[in-house]
């Protein structure tokens, strides 16, 4: 009997302490992850070479989780990764950069090749929509686009890439639309590891998508203009 009482305690124990363990993962930490996307002053041109102004302020999200496994991936010839992105004029911009050790870019089949995972979700759902889900082939142009996406190019033998998502009025200061990326590695004709930009603890079964906030600072002409006229003032 005694044995038995025991034994359901933990039971009762273990299923109090479930929701809480999956709520960490899935909920908390992605409350406080989001990737800040800068307004630029000029668009990128979307050549698939990261040459562009407009990529010399941003700062890099960095693909170091491993959704496999859900930990933290460490930077390798294996694979290593970050993503960039800006906006203007109602487009979203975004730049990827890689490294992978193999790069499988002729099979014929997704899967068999290294490919990227995207999610941009418009509307903010918070959630991984195969509405706004796109699968690019590494190295590859694609002949039909979904909206929101409008332009993919690459660069570098791909290893790196550029693309633009027309989002019209929803790329606008302060408002917030569901991100996600994933590189799938494949390496000798089978997926090694899929790595993410996610917190720590995010795996396949995480249903939240981070989020992509449009950030505008002053720009500088404006700066300068403001320094120029307190100048102006303090002559009379
Ligand atoms: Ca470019
Ligand atoms: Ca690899
Ligand atoms: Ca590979």
């Amino acid at each position: 009997m005694n044995l038995n009482k025991q034994i359901l305690a933990i039971i009762i124990l273990l299923l109090a302490a479930m929701p809480h363990a999956l709520g960490h993962v899935t909920g908390g930490k992605l409350q406080n992850f989001q990737y800040n996307a800068d307004h630029a002053q000029v668009a990128p041109i979307v050549d698939g070479y990261l040459d562009d102004p407009a990529w010399e302020r941003v700062t890099p999200g960095k693909l170091e989780q491993n959704l496999i496994t859900g930990e933290r991936w460490n930077p390798s010839p294996d694979f290593t990764g970050s993503f960039a992105a800006t906006w203007r004029n109602g487009f979203l911009y975004v730049a990827i950069k890689f490294v992978d050790d193999q790069l499988e870019t002729r099979q014929a089949k997704l899967l068999r090749g290294d490919h990227l995972i995207l999610y941009v979700d418009p509307h903010h759902s918070g959630r991984k929509e195969d509405l706004y889900r796109f699968e690019i082939r590494i190295g590859k142009e694609m002949e039909t686009l979904k909206y929101p996406l409008t332009r993919i190019a690459w660069g570098n033998d791909g290893q790196t890439c550029e693309l633009s998502f027309r989002l019209d009025n929803l790329a606008r200061k302060g408002n917030s639309i569901g991100f996600f990326i994933t590189y799938s590695d494949v390496d000798s004709g089978n997926l090694q590891n899929k790595i993410t930009w996610a917190p720590e603890g995010y795996t396949e079964e995480s249903e939240y998508l981070p989020d992509l906030v449009f950030t505008a600072k002053i720009e500088p002409t404006r700066q300068q203009k403001l320094i120029q006229w307190g100048r102006i003032k303090s002559l009379y």
